[in-house]
């Protein structure tokens, strides 16, 4: 069980927290509707299993688990920027927010309903040192027949601010290579392994034969990842989102990574909810947003 005090009580044989010997804690979901496991650094689903299915995330076994390091796998949040930060290659890529301890604000459900946990990271020194900004960023997690998963951004500062945000999911699927994604058919796109060159999505669905890392703009459609080897249907409903991410790394890219097993790349597609480049999200002060993913397993 978890020793720390700033935790509210857990839900008898539904919820409860534990701290594992690597340094992090996870906050443990099991109920009659799904599993999930949740990392309160950087309020970070590892894991979510529906009642009678596979696990919908993938988590790479070599990933690091320890406080400070992101997590290869799951559902990284991404803030305030995505990717590597313009100009400032020295720091963390993809923000600080997956790399830090978030407080848990409340828990609260049932076996039967569900259960919904609400992480709150607000501005505090070590933050301002790399975004001189006060905000506060709130990830409400609803784990039941669907997984529902909310991050909102408050501006409390005097002064206006921009952020990138994602929700960068990774997806467990059978073999990337025979899975399809409807939703994007038509989209333009800036193709990450091709110079950022901007192209245009065919009518057909999106399907994989080598690496691919694309940031689709203006983008809100629901994705549905069509995957016929585990049988199943992954569709990935958003709200307050712009932007759409569809990355695998394939060969290399795999094999570069030390967080990630080199034969791992089958078995993993990222759909990322996000709000990044021109998408970026603007707040004056005293204004706060709301990005959220449905992710449904059928
Ligand atoms: O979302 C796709 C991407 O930006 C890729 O370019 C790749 O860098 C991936 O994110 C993983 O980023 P990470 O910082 O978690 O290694």
């Amino acid at each position: 069980m978890s020793s720390s005090a700033l935790l509210p009580p857990s839900i008898p044989d539904v919820a409860s927290f534990h701290d594992e010997p690597g340094g992090l804690t996870f906050l443990r979901i099991k109920t009659a509707l799904a599993t999930a496991e949740i990392s309160l650094d950087g309020a970070h689903v590892t894991r979510y299993q529906p009642a009678g299915c596979e696990p919908a995330l993938f988590v790479s076994r070599s990933s690091a688990m320890a406080p400070g390091k992101p997590i290869r796998g799951g559902i990284p949040v991404c803030f305030p920027w995505f990717s590597a930060r313009a100009g400032h290659p020295e720091l963390p890529a993809h923000g600080f927010a997956r790399i830090r301890r978030w407080d848990v604000e409340s828990l609260s459900g049932s076996n039967e309903s569900g259960v919904t946990v609400v992480f709150r990271l607000g501005a505090d020194h070590a933050t301002r040192e790399l975004w001189p900004l006060d905000f506060v960023a709130r990830m409400r997690v609803v784990v039941g027949r669907k997984l529902n998963v909310a991050l909102e951004v408050e501006n409390c500062g005097d002064v206006p601010f921009r952020f990138e945000e994602a929700l960068h999911t990774y997806f467990c699927v059978s073999d990337v290579r025979k899975v399809s994604v409807t939703g994007l058919e038509g989209a333009a796109y800036f193709d990450k392994t091709d110079g950022f060159q901007r192209k245009e999505l065919g009518s057909e669905p999106l399907r994989f034969d080598a690496e691919c890392d694309r940031v689709f703009p203006r983008t809100t459609s629901t994705c549905v990842i069509d995957d016929p080897g585990l049988r199943r249907k992954i569709t990935v409903e958003k709200s307050g989102s712009h932007s759409t991410v569809v990355w695998n790394p394939w060969i290399a890219k795999a094999a570069a990574m030390a967080d990630f097993g080199d034969d791992e790349w089958p078995g993993m597609l990222c759909i990322e909810t996000a709000n990044v480049g021109d998408d970026a999200v603007s707040l004056a002060p005293g204004e706060a947003h709301a990005m959220s993913a449905i992710i449904h397993v059928q």
